[in-house]
């Protein structure tokens, strides 16, 4: 590297190679759905649930042998350590009603990542089915809507202990439902005591906590869902935190000037560890694909700041079907890893104690002369050392693979 900005990172008490140590070892779990638009593999029909992927950009991934060729293509361009996430609608072998998923049905999925050593997480898919009666799932007035889901979700639980097994690292299983209400509820507690009826249940399940760890995944609204979701933030944290579960923070899933980012240092201060759907919200949207902005960067900055890269479970949540499908989880990825990498350059250590010390003009003054230190040279470096292309190399590849790869497809 440059010695130039070697040193003038130095001048700041920050080593640059301590930052490309830390950054490697950070994990980023890569999310499938992307690759296909929520698809899955089991033709079960539109998206619902409140959550919808638009545009219609040729060449999506169709089955598995697609859908891990563009992974694969996807991963030539990614730095560091990653995992897949998964949902249970990407079950490959004996497709089976969602209720009865077992580790059969993911074999596929364990063999692929084993040969490019890959951890895998999980979500049980609580959308898209004929069994949510009118949107609800786990907080159903009906018993036999709410038994279904619970036994989806013990057996999603089941599949994360399989691929922890298997690819001998943690595993983590996410829950998200889509249940809420258009208009505003005559019941708000109900539908709630169901869910953390339904929730109860599904952990009675005694799932191995070496292997496993548990998420629940808030969300303010959803389409068809504006004024009421039953799995509100209040609720989840209050669960998970009361159960021993992991809160997911969603960053698209809160008020549009909620500072989600804010969020993380208080959620640490009462739990071991924390999750991440790192996305981008705009207007009434959650998913759209990472940029590096200001939001992205201020949560790679708490989780550096926390010291609480190693516990958290940073997961990617975006998907849009109007650009190269790749090109959008590649472009997301990096970003996420250029904001790491910026946080991870920056002095923290002489940012606090000026805070410290009330010194209020020369925190604005450090945090502002920061932005223009040379992170593009460390980055470039960084993409260099884990063998991945740089800024400048990855776009055309992507359009050749399209033309030669996907465009096959039809
Ligand atoms: C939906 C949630 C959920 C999904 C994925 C597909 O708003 O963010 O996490 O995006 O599980
Ligand atoms: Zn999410």
């Amino acid at each position: 590297m440059r010695k130039d900005v070697i040193e003038a990172y130095k001048k700041y008490g920050i080593d640059v190679y301590e930052a490309l140590r830390k950054l490697k070892n950070v994990t980023i779990s890569l999310h499938c759905w992307q690759l296909d638009d929520v698809g899955g593999f089991e033709n079960a029909g539109d998206l619902t649930g409140g959550i919808q992927s638009t545009g219609n950009y040729p060449y999506k991934a169709r089955n598995f042998a697609e859908l891990t060729k563009d992974l694969d293509e996807s991963l030539k361009y990614i730095p560091g350590k990653k995992k897949i996430n998964l949902h249970a609608s990407y079950q490959v072998n004996d497709i089976c009603d969602r209720k009865d998923i077992s580790p059969t049905q993911f074999e596929p999925w364990v063999e692929y990542a084993k040969a490019r050593n890959l951890g895998l997480d999980f979500n049980p898919t609580i959308f898209s089915s004929s069994m949510l009666k009118d949107g609800l799932s786990l907080s159903s007035p009906d018993k036999y809507v709410r038994d279904y889901w619970i036994e989806h979700c013990i057996n999603s639980i089941k599949v994360s202990e399989y691929f922890a097994t298997e690819l001998n690292q943690k595993s983590l299983c996410n829950i998200w439902i889509p249940d809420g209400l258009k208009e505003v509820p005559s019941d708000r507690q109900g539908p709630r005591a169901r869910l953390k009826d339904s929730l109860d249940k599904i952990i009675s399940y005694k799932y191995d906590k070496r292997k496993v760890d548990i998420s629940v995944e808030s969300k303010v609204f959803g389409i068809g869902v504006e004024s009421y979701t039953v799995g509100s933030h209040e609720f989840y944290m209050n669960y998970a935190q009361k159960n021993g579960l992991l809160c997911l923070l969603d960053t698209g899933h809160f008020h549009p000037t909620e500072n989600v980012a804010d969020k993380i240092s208080s959620l640490l201060l009462f739990n071991k560890k924390l999750a991440l759907h790192v996305s981008r919200p705009v207007r009434w949207d959650s998913d759209h694909v990472l940029k590096l902005n200001d939001d992205l960067q201020e949560v790679c900055d708490e989780l550096v700041k926390c010291d609480a890269l190693n516990k958290t479970y940073i997961g990617l949540d975006y998907f849009d079907g109007s650009i190269n499908r790749v090109a959008a989880l590649v472009i997301g990825a990096r970003n996420i890893e250029k904001a790491l990498l910026k946080a991870l350059l920056t002095p923290w250590k002489k940012l606090k104690e000026a805070q410290d010390s009330y010194d209020h003009t020369l925190t604005l003054a450090l945090q502002e002369e920061v932005k223009t230190l040379p992170w593009q040279e460390v980055w470039k470096e960084y993409c260099k050392r884990q063998g991945v292309y740089q800024d400048d190399e990855w776009y055309e590849l992507v359009k050749k693979y399209e033309k030669e790869e996907m465009a096959k497809r039809g």
